[in-house]
């Protein structure tokens, strides 16, 4: 008896443990209101355990070319919504390299090319969201 309950505990206990991305068509902010992107400040080299730590959400029409504070070159994986695409700048004031990320999960925002020899963990500095 003792080991069957285990078992069934042990998808719970792992639920809180490992991170995982939300689907694109499934992006809500906690009050259930559509989202435009949300962008998280971990990722992992396991996707089902990306999406890590503390996020930011952002809603369509959100333009900032200064990150909220403490947000500057923070960002390392997001999931941009069904219909949205979220431009981001690799520097402040919408400056520097600049990519645009169609609605769709990103584990890894290292495995982007930001420029030649970069890539886009930690190196987000400005970002502008619209949806269809
Ligand atoms: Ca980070």
């Amino acid at each position: 008896m003792k080991v069957v309950f285990s078992v069934l505990l042990l998808p719970l206990f792992f639920q809180g443990l490992l991170a995982q991305c939300p689907l694109s068509s499934e992006l809500v902010n906690d009050e259930g209101e559509k989202l435009c992107a949300r962008m998280y400040e971990h990722s992992d080299m396991y996707f089902d355990q990306s999406c890590k730590g503390k996020y930011l959400d952002v809603k369509n029409g959100d333009d900032f070319p200064y990150m909220p504070l403490l947000w500057g070159n923070r960002i390392s994986s997001l999931v941009v919504a069904s219909r949205c695409t979220l431009k981001v700048w690799s520097q402040a004031g919408k400056g520097g390299n600049n990519k645009s990320f169609n609605a769709g999960v990103y584990y890894q925002l290292k495995d982007y090319a930001n420029g030649l020899f970069g890539n886009w963990n930690d190196a987000i500095s400005s970002y502008f969201c619209t949806c269809n």
